[in-house]
């Protein structure tokens, strides 16, 4: 960021506009082209951001990235991948009910999740995080975009949170052999919407992963034991509408479900 174009009030004053987005359900227009923000600024406004969450009682629960795959990032138009930040206020159980009225314009897109055992050392080669994973499993993703029409800049949806809304996790397993070529399904009311492979997760999700840790490093975040991690969605995402049933499967690791209601 540089500081003479994003001051730490514009910072502030950012985050408040799509903390109140959120809350509200109601989108707002794209804010870097406005205030000149860059990549580094809008870590600052997402950090500030998450932060009035963590003010209001959510805690730090993971990470998340996203445009790991050419499917997500050709559907919104950036290809740089992004990290975000998880609160234990955006965990719905695997098989529960969201109100699609409390987002704006929802969308599912499946997802493999980690769960992080030990600190991982910063810079530690990919390959040896299957010691800092004690599990993995299938789950959902819901993004809903604060900017009107899902459309966005990258320093945008940077400072958005990378479009975290929610997130259901499926059972946990221990992590198989390969996790580099798992088939992934997205089905929506009984019918198939999106298939695709973990192979599109940057070739393989345990790079997600290493990558994830990296860059969140960069910008002082360290993951605690405990902590989750969506490595990125292998397929574009979906609209999610009022009643639909959402089954993310992946091959080995079995299904997370979540339920919009009606
Ligand atoms: C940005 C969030 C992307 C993923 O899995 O790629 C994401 C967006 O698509 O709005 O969560
Ligand atoms: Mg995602």
């Amino acid at each position: 960021m540089t500081v003479e174009q994003v001051s730490p009030v514009d910072v502030a004053e950012l985050a408040a506009r799509l903390d109140t987005a959120a809350v509200d359900a109601t989108a707002i227009g794209q804010l870097a082209d406005e205030v000149g923000l860059d990549v580094d600024g809008g870590y600052a406004v997402q950090a500030a951001l998450v932060g009035r969450r963590l003010a209001r009682g959510e805690r730090l629960v993971g990470l998340k990235m996203g445009l790991t795959s050419r499917a997500k990032m050709a559907q919104v138009g950036v290809d740089e991948v992004i990290w975000g930040r998880l609160t234990d206020g955006m965990r719905v159980p695997d098989g529960g009910t969201v109100d699609p009225a409390a987002f704006i314009h929802p969308r599912a897109e499946p997802e493999v999740a980690f769960l992080l055992d030990r600190l991982p050392e910063p810079g530690e080669p990919v390959g040896d995080f299957t010691d800092a994973v004690r599990a993995v499993a299938p789950a959902i993703e819901l993004i809903d975009s604060r900017y009107a029409n899902f459309r966005f800049s990258l320093p945008d949806v940077i400072a958005d949170n990378t479009s975290a809304a929610a997130f259901a996790i499926g059972p946990w397993s221990p992590v198989p052999d390969g996790l580099d070529n798992l088939g992934v399904l997205l089905e929506i009311d009984g019918r198939i919407a999106q298939v695709g492979s973990t192979a599109a997760i940057l070739g393989d999700p345990r790079r997600a992963l290493d990558e994830g840790l990296r860059l969140a490093g960069r910008y002082g975040v360290r993951p605690a034991g405990g902590w989750v991690f969506l490595a990125g969605a292998a397929t574009a995402a979906v609209p999610l509408r009022p009643g639909n049933h959402v089954r993310a499967v992946v091959e080995k690791l079995g299904t997370a479900t979540l339920k919009a209601a009606a």
